[in-house]
């Protein structure tokens, strides 16, 4: 059918599965929102500001799986974006961002909100294009899709000049493409069964492309043949049960004393989808020196980037994994299970301690908020001591629960993400929030008392930089350096000036009633917890320092 191209973006949005896009409208995206005014299928979630439809796309797609789509205008719109893309690339998050651009005869002629959206994107998408045919839209929109989701996910940004939106093209619906997984060698896995079974101190470290893959049973199932410790990064919590007995926690440098005392004590540690961070490694000439390490990963480029491997195997981790298991032979329980089953009671032993008169304590909150709702709930979480205590104090059972920017660490990421999740995903949803962190995005209040998105925002309110702060504190003789923020933010009555409901919370005692209040009433929920500013995320340890120097803190 003939129509005009912005029918034609709208159609190959359907037609790829799209059912929500948050955006934010201008000049050079008009064509596309008079066609979005009438459009059905497709719902369209306004935004405060354009960072905040990027965050929200990013939250969509790794609670669902499915490619979040954003959309903004030239210049200053797709400059917002920006962040929420770079965001999405680090965490290999699929996402397809749409930018408007001044028409074609005005490219680079410095008009009027004019910029070059591919140029500056070029280093933070899988992959970018600018439309110059109206021939080429429906095409290249395919195309993002089949990139963003292929292989190693990540976002695609298509530029679209406004004069291509208002002309008119052909359409012809297509059935989208079903993406072949590539198959996995059998000589890698061959390799990799050997080295296992040759071991006899296996670990495994279940890493984010666990969360992308969501196949908890298959990691279930090789732990079970192995008899060995599971550790997860911060980015694979939630792919292995964290109720497992034989889960050691996080790794690295917030990481337990079980996964680190694990991983230093193991002569095979088993990768899966894990990229060894410097988060996790701290030092790559002291980590796994003496242990072999097999690196599963769908991406070859990650193997031996960061810490040599000993071998590999490439592929989808789930079906690598299926795949691996079929070559290992069951093991019975051993003195090395003994062992981590005893560093993990020993984690498990220490206990937060909380007075009821005090200040709140924020493991306490977030240790509540699990009680409370059993675990069956989203958490997002924006950067800093927050983000810490959310991977410490609530456990993780499913894939896509844990929400976080672990790459690029952004902070103001998981307000957005939080109303991208509950939208795409039936289920209860909490940003845990540090004060600095709420104040970078806190105008998509207006989103969530607008579609009434019942997001709940744990803020642990310390009024400070924490993070910034504790390293202060450790490393620069507590000489605190822009990191109080003094001011005295009434973040109820700031709630409430957006019609969201605000419930301030001063002491310990009254943590589980405002928690149980907020998850009652029906939208979205500010509670602005009162917390010390010399509480620290502990434990920490130097970036660079030895693994040893995590065993010490
Ligand atoms: C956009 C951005 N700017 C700066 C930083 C550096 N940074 C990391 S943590 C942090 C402090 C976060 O403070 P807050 O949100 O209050 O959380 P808290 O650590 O107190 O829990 C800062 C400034 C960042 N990660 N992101």
């Amino acid at each position: 059918m003939k129509c005009k191209g912005s029918r034609i973006l709208l159609e190959c949005l359907k037609e790829q599965g799209t059912d929500t896009i948050f955006g934010y409208p201008g000049g050079a995206v008009l064509n596309i929102y008079d066609e979005i005014y009438s459009f059905e299928g497709i719902n369209h979630i306004l935004v405060s500001h354009e960072q905040g439809a990027a965050h929200a796309a990013d939250g969509y797609a790794r609670a669902t799986g499915r490619v979040g789509v954003c959309l903004a205008t030239s210049g200053p719109g797709a400059t917002n974006l920006v962040t929420g893309i770079a965001t999405a690339y680090m965490d290999s998050v699929p996402m397809v961002a749409i930018t408007g651009q001044v028409a074609t005869t005005l490219i680079g002629k410095d008009s009027f909100q004019e910029v070059d959206i591919v140029g500056i994107t070029m280093p933070i998408t899988k992959h970018n294009f600018l439309v110059k045919d109206i021939n080429e839209l429906a095409p290249t929109i395919r195309k993002a899709f089949r990139i963003a989701k292929s292989g190693r996910p990540g976002p695609v940004l298509i530029d679209i000049p406004k004069d291509l939106t208002g002309m008119e093209g052909e359409y012809t619906p297509e059935i989208p493409e079903i993406i072949k997984r590539a198959n996995v060698k059998v000589d890698e896995i061959k390799d990799a069964a050997s080295a296992i079974q040759k071991s006899s101190k296996p670990i495994i470290v279940v890493g984010g492309g666990c969360n992308i893959s969501d196949d908890k049973e298959v990691l279930l199932k090789l732990q079970e043949i192995l008899k060995c410790p599971v550790c997860s990064t911060m980015m694979g919590l939630g792919a292995f049960s964290g109720l497992h007995p034989m889960y050691t926690g996080m790794l690295g440098m917030h990481g337990t004393f079980a996964s680190n005392r694990c991983i230093t004590s193991s002569d095979l540690i088993i990768a899966i989808g894990a990229r060894f961070s410097d988060r996790v490694i701290s030092d790559p000439t002291t980590f796994a020196v003496n242990t072999k390490v097999i690196h599963i990963d769908i991406d070859e480029a990650e193997v031996s980037k960061n810490i040599k491997a000993d071998c590999w195997i490439i592929g989808n981790v789930a079906d690598v994994v299926r795949d691996l298991i079929k070559e290992l032979t069951s093991r019975e329980e051993n003195e090395w299970t003994d062992c981590a089953k005893e560093l993990i009671r020993k984690d498990k032993a220490k206990v937060i301690k909380v007075n009821e008169f005090e200040t709140v304590n924020p493991l306490y909150v977030i240790k509540k908020l699990y009680e409370i709702t059993k675990g069956n709930a989203i958490i997002t979480t924006e950067v800093g001591q927050n983000q810490i205590w959310a991977t410490q104090a609530f456990i993780y059972t499913e894939p896509r629960t844990f929400i976080s920017s672990g790459g690029l660490g952004t902070m103001g990421y998981g307000f957005g993400a939080a109303i991208g999740a509950s939208i795409g995903k039936e289920q209860m949803v909490f940003d845990i929030a540090g004060d600095g962190s709420f104040r970078m995005n806190l105008n998509e209040l207006g989103t969530a008392a607008r579609y009434n998105i019942p997001v709940k925002i744990i803020l642990l309110n310390n009024g400070v930089l924490g993070m910034v702060r504790q390293w202060q504190n450790v490393f620069y003789s507590k000489r605190f350096s822009s990191t109080t923020l003094e001011r005295d933010t009434d973040f109820v009555k700031i709630a409430e000036g957006f019609g969201v409901k605000g419930i301030r919370v001063d002491t310990n005692s009254q943590v589980v009633d405002a928690l149980k209040q907020a998850i009652e009433w029906d939208g979205p929920v500010v509670i602005d917890f009162r917390v010390a500013p010399d509480e620290m995320a502990s434990p920490m340890v130097p970036p660079g320092a030895s693994i040893e120097m995590m065993l010490e803190v």
